[in-house]
């Protein structure tokens, strides 16, 4: 194709990204774009997955039955969002075994949040209520980017999210409202929790290397600093309802601009951890990597059913 000919295609690519029309998979596109998903997407997808194990963790020992089987269908929930992620990545021309081989090899990144242990039950509440809290305001604005894959995942995604986030809320409040011990847990969860929870978002505009770049794709609506602030914003009041204490001293409501301003970031913290150098990167990659080489017996069942089901129906439609 000559530079004349991508030039055209990528002012009308342009123009349709300004129409707010989504891209779909067969459309031509930049290959930054392409790439830049790829690399979103994928990350997003192996959060999901690695995501699974802090809380996978607490499954054989939730205090009752009705926590066990809500636990039990957010860590499934987890599992689909990864599966969403990973099929629309594969619209993209990247194949399910790449995406694997680099979470495996730590090529991929995936979020710093679940490189922290969870030590006690009030940690499932902290997660759901902060994590999942942090995940959905990252994840609303989602539903509206221009990768039409993406965001129609994201759509279903943030309704199972916001389940999440209930019930996180509701383990927080039930230990709010029991014995000391239990308050007790419930603010020592969000004390190791919540400055993890504002890292998560990324690091801030100054720092971010594809913020510019991908709103102007539309690929992400709001800034790191954005969500942060509205993550803030509206889990303060929440913690005041919970009787707990954000453990950030700066933390003060500012009249004129109308949300809270906060304490100084750890950013070295979260860069150890992004590097591989958190509390539990390495079980966690030990964790994945044996479940998925448990897995390979399956996997070849699967996929030998699957080869023997083509075969029988290409017989049928030939006889
Ligand atoms: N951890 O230039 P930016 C969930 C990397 S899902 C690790 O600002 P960008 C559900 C970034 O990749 C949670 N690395 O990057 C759940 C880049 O490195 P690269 C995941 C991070 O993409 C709940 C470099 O730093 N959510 O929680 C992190 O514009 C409960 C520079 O950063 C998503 O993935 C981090 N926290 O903005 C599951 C949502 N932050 O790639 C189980 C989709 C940044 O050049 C239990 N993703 N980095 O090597 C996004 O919205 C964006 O990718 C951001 C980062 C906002 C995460």
């Amino acid at each position: 194709m000559s530079n004349e000919q991508i030039k055209n295609l990528e002012e009308i690519f342009e123009a349709r990204i300004a129409r707010d029309e989504k891209i779909e998979p067969k459309d031509w596109m930049p290959e930054k774009y392409r790439k830049t998903h790829i690399r979103q997407m994928s990350q997003h997808a192996h959060s999901e997955i690695v995501g699974m194990l802090p809380e996978g963790n607490w499954i054989s020992r939730a205090p009752s039955l009705r926590r066990k089987a809500a636990l039990l269908a957010k860590v499934q929930d987890e599992a689909g969002h990864g599966l969403y992620l990973y099929s629309a990545c594969e619209t993209l021309g990247i194949s399910r075994d790449e995406l694997f081989e680099q979470l495996h090899s730590g090529k991929a990144k995936y979020s710093s949040i679940f490189n922290y242990p969870t030590v006690t039950w009030a940690d499932m509440g902290a997660i759901g209520w902060l994590v999942d809290g942090a995940a959905i305001i990252n994840q609303v604005p989602l539903c509206n980017t221009s990768f039409g894959p993406y965001a129609r995942a994201m759509v279903r995604v943030c309704k199972e999210e916001s389940f999440h986030q209930r019930q996180g809320f509701e383990i927080m409040l039930k230990l709010c409202n029991g014995s000391p011990e239990q308050k007790d847990m419930a603010q020592d969860a969000l004390n190791r929790w919540w400055w993890p929870s504002l890292m998560m978002l990324g690091p801030t505009d100054a720092e971010s290397i594809h913020t510019e770049q991908s709103m102007k794709w539309k690929l992400k609506r709001k800034s790191n600093d954005e969500l942060r602030q509205q993550f803030i914003d509206q889990t303060v009041p929440q913690a005041d309802i919970l009787g707990l204490t954000i453990p950030d001293p700066d933390l003060k409501f500012n009249e004129e601009t109308g949300s809270y301003d906060f304490g100084e970031i750890d950013w070295d913290e979260f860069w150890q951890v992004v590097k591989g150098h958190g509390p539990s990167n390495k079980k966690r990659m030990k964790d994945r990597i044996g479940a998925w080489e448990e897995g390979t017996w399956v996997r070849d069942a699967a996929m030998a059913y699957a080869e023997k089901q083509d075969a029988r129906n290409t017989k049928l439609k030939t006889a």
